[in-house]
This record gives structure tokens, C-alpha cells and sequence, in this order.
């Protein structure tokens, strides 16, 4: 008889934007006059500008002719993506080779798939809050203990207070492999270069790998915070990194990333290439490439005219985090973030906690936000509010929490 995955049941509960989703929908079927303006999801909403819709057309001409059409791609990506990215680092003074960019069709598909290089003994440490996806996959890969208390156990959480300004120091105990997200989805917050580099000091102490997770990397105004890990010496000997075009180029939907496996990382009983070399296994078994399509979309993303595009819309999300921003401290509230990330974190008032704040902020202003516990035991009594979304919905959604919310 067919078995299941067991480590299913260890699942504290749904995924949080499924449960969000299911908690929004009953309550605007229970209050039908209601328009409910979403704050939850980190999902872009603006239109892709001119010169990548051309990349993205130009993509679709080629499969029209036999002289330009194609089937099949190689697993790691097309080689002019690959070069364009290797060209994207440089231009930052980093070195990465054409070899160690993989090209994907996101990061969130990224982040399980690439624990399969892993042994299922590894120890895993997660900030705390942080993105679930890093914590309940790992569930599902059974490398976790059973959930008690808030808690999985075999798994090092990282706290996240407002004392340590949201960037947790390396975990006093040992860790194999270590998810690292700056800027940080919930918090906003972005490590400094001296932050990660006691976390790659860590890494190469411990033989522990680095997953820094730069999904929001294209968000960052201060000029001197690091946008990606191989910002700092050592970390292409500890240091993977996934990124991903869905925040920088409103690629949510369409579907594009890419992940860099240095040669010079190292683990236990490896050499130099040789993770690299097992991610290629691993590709070229269970992955055929994202859609050609969408590779001429990224290629078009990394021109100069798409990058000068893509910062403009940054600039417009950015915008409406400062609204948002603004208004809440207006209203008495402590806020975090929204600087140098698109994610407003917001202190419960009144001790209330995530969950009952959403309740009340979804009853009483229509508004949909993201409850912190959902990103983890550190998340509680906190609250994220997304900055991605039509300025008039953004500048409504403020409008009616100003009015209505009761503090
Ligand atoms: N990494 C981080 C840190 C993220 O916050 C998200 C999306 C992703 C990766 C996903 O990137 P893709 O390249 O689009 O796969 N976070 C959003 C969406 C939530 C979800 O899981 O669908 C958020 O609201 O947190």
C-alpha cells in the first residue's frame, strides 16, 4: 500500500498566504458591501514597462520562424541570461562566473529544491520571523523535529528583536545550513556588511553553508548595505545565493530566477566544483529550464533601458511604503521598515496579538495585512504590511485605517 510523506502531519498548520487567502475570502462573502483592500501578499501589481514587454514579444516572435524557433533549453539557463547576470555582478565589483548561475523559474521552487544537495541530518537555522517557506520545507523534508509550543525542535532560531534592530547575530550552537533573507521579508531590515560577515566567519568556521535569500536586493537605497552575500570576502566558499526577478521586475507572475553556486564552495567530503557539479546533476535530472520566453523577458530586465525601467517602479512601490510609513507612525503606531524594503513591520498595539490585530484591522478598515506570527514565534505582536499596490488602492487602504481603526 502507497505511504505518505509523514512529516506532512508536522505541519503547525496551512501555508500562511493560503490561510490569509481562506480568512479573507469568508470575510468579504460575510460582508458583501465591504471592499477589501489587500495589504497580505508581497505581490507585485504594476505593469511590466515598455522594453520588457518587447523582450517578452521578442520571445514569442522567435518560436514563430524555423530559423529562430527552439525547443528544449539547456537546464541551466540560456547562456546569454547567464552571461548578462555574471555582467550585473561585475558591474557591483563582484565576480561570478557564467558557470555558477543556474537560471530558474523563481526563488520560492529554489529554496526546498536545493536542500536536495543536502544530507537530511543537516541542522538548520532560520531568522526568526522570517519567509515560512525556508522552515515548513524543511518540515516536509523531515529534518525538522515535531512542533511544540511554537517551536520546531532540531531547528536554531535566530531572534529578530527590536533590540538587536531585526539582524540576529550568528546562533551560539552549530548549524549546517543557514538561511540568511536581507533585506528581511517581514522585518525590512537589511544586514550590514559587518553583520554578514560574522555570519560567513561563522560559515567557514563551522563548514556550514550560507542560503541568502536577495529576493528584495534591487529595494535597497542606502548605497553602503550589501545587496548580495558575495559582497563580502570568504563568501563564495560558504555562500549560496538565490534571487529572483518576481520583486525587481515584477516577474510574480511570469516566473524567473536564478541561484549562484560558487566553485569555491565547499562542504564536508567535497571539493572545489563539486556542489556545483551536483546542482548541475540535479538540474539536468528534475529541471528542463525556465520558458524560453521568459528568458528573453530577464535579458531584456538587465538591459540598460530594463533596469532603468525596473528602478522606477521600485521608486513607486517604495513611495507608498513611505505613505503608509507615515500615516502609521501618525497614528501613534510603532513602525519598522519600509526603507530599504517593500514590507512595513508594524508593533501590535496593546499587547494584541498578530492574529487578532489582523482581525480587528480586517473588521474594522477592510484592510488585509499579514499577521507575524505567521513568519514565526518571533513574529508575535507583530503585524507586515505590504508596500506593492495601485497608489490609489495604497493611499485608500491609509485613508480608511486613519478613519477607522480604533487604538
Ligand atoms: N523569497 C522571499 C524572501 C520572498 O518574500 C518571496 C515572496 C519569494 C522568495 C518568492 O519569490 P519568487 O521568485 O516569486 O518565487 N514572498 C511573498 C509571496 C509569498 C508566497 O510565498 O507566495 C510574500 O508576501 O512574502
Amino acid at each position: 500500500m502507497a505511504t505518505i510523506n509523514t512529516n506532512f502531519h508536522k505541519l503547525a498548520g496551512s501555508y500562511l498566504f493560503a490561510e490569509i487567502a481562506k480568512r479573507t475570502k469568508q470575510f468579504a462573502e460575510n460582508n458583501p458591501s465591504a471592499t477589501v483592500m489587500r495589504l497580505g501578499i508581497g505581490n507585485t501589481t504594476e505593469p511590466l514597462p515598455s522594453s520588457i514587454i518587447k523582450g517578452l514579444s521578442l520571445g514569442v516572435q522567435k518560436l514563430a520562424s524555423v530559423a529562430t524557433y527552439s525547443g528544449y533549453g539547456d537546464e541551466q539557463g540560456d547562456a546569454r541570461l547567464r552571461l548578462a547576470l555574471a555582467d550585473f555582478y561585475k558591474n557591483r565589483g563582484i565576480t561570478v562566473l557564467e558557470q555558477e548561475i543556474f537560471i530558474s523559474d523563481g526563488a520560492k521552487p529554489e529554496l526546498p529544491n536545493i536542500q536536495q544537495i543536502f544530507g537530511s541530518n543537516n541542522v538548520i537555522a532560520v531568522q526568526d520571523p522570517v519567509y515560512p517557506v525556508y522552515v515548513d520545507s524543511n518540515v516536509i523534508a523531515g529534518r525538522t523535529g515535531v512542533y511544540t509550543n511554537g517551536r520546531y525542535k532540531k531547528i536554531v532560531y535566530m531572534p529578530c528583536t527590536q533590540k538587536n534592530g531585526f539582524v540576529p547575530m550568528p546562533p551560539k550552537e552549530h548549524a549546517d545550513l543557514i538561511y540568511l533573507c536581507s533585506p528581511n521579508n517581514p522585518t525590512g531590515a537589511v544586514a550590514t556588511k559587518k553583520q554578514l560577515k560574522a555570519f560567513v566567519d561563522f560559515a567557514i568556521k563551522h563548514k556550514s553553508v550560507l542560503i541568502f535569500d536577495a529576493a528584495y536586493s534591487e529595494f535597497i537605497s542606502d548605497k553602503t548595505l550589501p545587496r548580495s552575500i558575495y559582497e563580502i570576502p570568504g563568501a563564495q566558499k560558504c555562500a549560496i545565493e538565490i534571487n529572483s526577478f518576481s520583486k525587481m521586475a515584477g516577474f510574480t507572475g511570469v516566473r524567473l530566477g536564478w541561484t549562484v553556486i560558487p566553485l569555491e564552495l565547499v562542504i564536508e567530503k567535497t571539493e572545489k566544483g563539486e556542489v556545483n557539479k551536483l546542482w548541475n546533476r540535479r538540474q539536468t535530472t528534475m529541471f528542463n529550464g525556465a520558458s524560453n520566453i521568459v528568458q528573453e523577458g530577464g535579458l531584456a530586465v538587465l538591459s540598460k533601458e530594463g533596469q532603468r525601467e525596473c528602478k522606477k517602479i521600485i521608486t513607486y512601490y517604495m513611495e507608498n511604503a513611505k505613505i503608509i510609513k507615515k500615516a502609521l507612525e501618525k497614528l501613534g503606531l510603532t513602525v519598522f521598515g519600509g526603507e530599504n524594503a517593500p514590507y512595513i513591520w508594524i508593533k501590535t498595539p496593546k499587547n494584541m496579538s498578530s492574529w487578532e490585530f489582523f482581525d480587528k484591522l480586517l473588521n474594522e478598515t477592510h484592510v488585509v495585512g499579514t499577521p507575524g506570527s505567521g513568519f514565526g514565534p518571533g513574529g508575535e505582536g507583530y503585524f507586515r504590511l505590504s508596500a506593492f499596490g495601485h497608489r490609489e488602492n495604497i493611499e485608500k487602504a491609509v485613508q480608511s485605517i486613519q478613519k477607522n481603526l480604533k487604538i
